[in-house]
């Protein structure tokens, strides 16, 4: 058994730093559904102002940020195009239909996390009344369920341009724009540039204890405002909170780069084991997916017989798994779960009893 446990189940796993918890302690409060709380206040503009947009809004989590700006694009019965493993559509509990009456269109993400332009154009509705009205596109960027892929900067351009070019509006998932926006060495203001709106969270590879953001045009941020009171978002001194989301992005988005080499070992080791598959090359950012091969072993299995040496990496398939580097995780830790992987496929266990699928 190892001294410490090794938390590869997420980035959310991440807890605040000493500079964070002094930065919280230190915090000038208010209400802020008054707009009177200026650590909220500043958090916003400065999340505008790295995202490149007008006006910015603190929410509780990354899922709220999804469905408010859903919700301010769209109205019930419109429609929503995005890709059949986009977290909004496989892990939000379908929030923006059944809160926001939005009629979610999938069509299939490729491998890298993109949507083919085509296929995007095509199931643009045009007039006819059977029809909803299109009108929003959403893509995710890092993108989770495709291994964390980043999507280009000339890939989101062709997708806003297509969009603007039909009136539809382009909303990001940025829950890992950070991560993206290091792996590609652009400024996430420039990554998001064509997109109306975009959501951004603190709390996974940033390591803030709460918190999200969503930015966009001044009008866009008004009706979110609005969304987020009507889904009890409005929160009173955040500020507490904002405090910690600044210390996040003044000081925590460079170093995500450690998180990602540190992926790119975690991978390359795995790729070296028997009865493990892995497509190393793929791994861009701080996600890493890969299977079981070994006939004996489910992936459940494989993290049951993991988390009793102290790693702990979800199933995300029958033989499938997830592991998330993040701020905690050093690469010396990476060599420990290596071992851990290698040891547990060298000596089955096949009685696990788990069998919790996690994201
Ligand atoms: N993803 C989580 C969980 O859903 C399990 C994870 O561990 O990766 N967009 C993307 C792309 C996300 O990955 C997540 C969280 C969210 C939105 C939602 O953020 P929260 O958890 O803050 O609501």
């Amino acid at each position: 058994m190892m001294s410490q446990t090794i938390d590869l189940r997420s980035d959310t796993v991440t807890k605040p730093t000493p500079a964070m918890r002094q930065a919280m302690f230190d915090a000038p409060v208010g209400d802020d559904v008054y707009g009177e709380d200026p650590t909220v206040n500043r958090l916003e503009e400065l999340v505008a102002a790295k995202l490149g947009k007008e006006a910015a809004l603190f929410v509780s989590s990354g899922t709220m940020g999804n469905l408010v700006s859903v919700m301010s694009h769209c109205g019930r019965g419109d429609e929503m195009i995005l890709g059949d493993k986009a977290h909004i559509f496989l892990y939000e509990q379908g929030g923006s239909a059944a809160l926001g009456g939005v009629h979610p269109r999938t069509i299939p993400n490729q491998p890298d996390g993109t949507l083919e332009l085509e296929q995007l154009a095509a199931a643009i509705r045009g007039e006819n009344e059977h029809y909803p009205i299109t009108r929003l596109i959403a893509l995710e960027n890092t993108h989770n369920r495709c291994g964390g892929r980043a999507l280009r900067l000339e890939y989101v351009d062709a997708v806003g341009t297509l969009a603007s070019q039909h009136g539809v509006k382009l909303h990001v998932d940025g829950a890992r724009l950070w991560n993206a926006a290091v792996a590609l060495g652009v400024s996430p203001a420039r990554l998001v540039q064509a997109a109306d709106s975009v959501s951004v969270c603190f709390s996974k590879g940033l390591a803030a204890p709460v918190g999200s953001a969503v930015a966009g045009s001044q009008e866009f941020i008004r009706r979110a405002r609005r969304a987020r009171k009507v889904v009890g978002g409005g929160m009173r001194q955040a500020g507490i909170l904002a405090a910690a989301a600044i210390v996040a992005l003044e000081e925590m988005v460079e170093r995500l780069a450690e998180d990602h080499a540190n992926a790119r070992l975690l991978a390359q080791g795995l790729a070296a084991i028997d009865g493990i598959a892995v497509d190393a090359d793929a791994v861009e950012t701080n996600i890493v997916y890969f299977n079981v091969v070994q006939p004996e072993l489910s992936g459940a299995a494989l993290s049951a017989a993991l988390a009793a040496k102290g790693v702990l990496i979800n199933p995300t398939g029958t033989r499938q798994l997830r592991a998330v580097t993040n701020y905690h995780v050093r690469a010396a830790d990476i060599e420990q779960v290596l071992e851990a992987v290698e040891a547990a496929v060298r000596m089955p266990v096949t009685s696990a009893t788990t069998s919790a699928i996690y994201q």
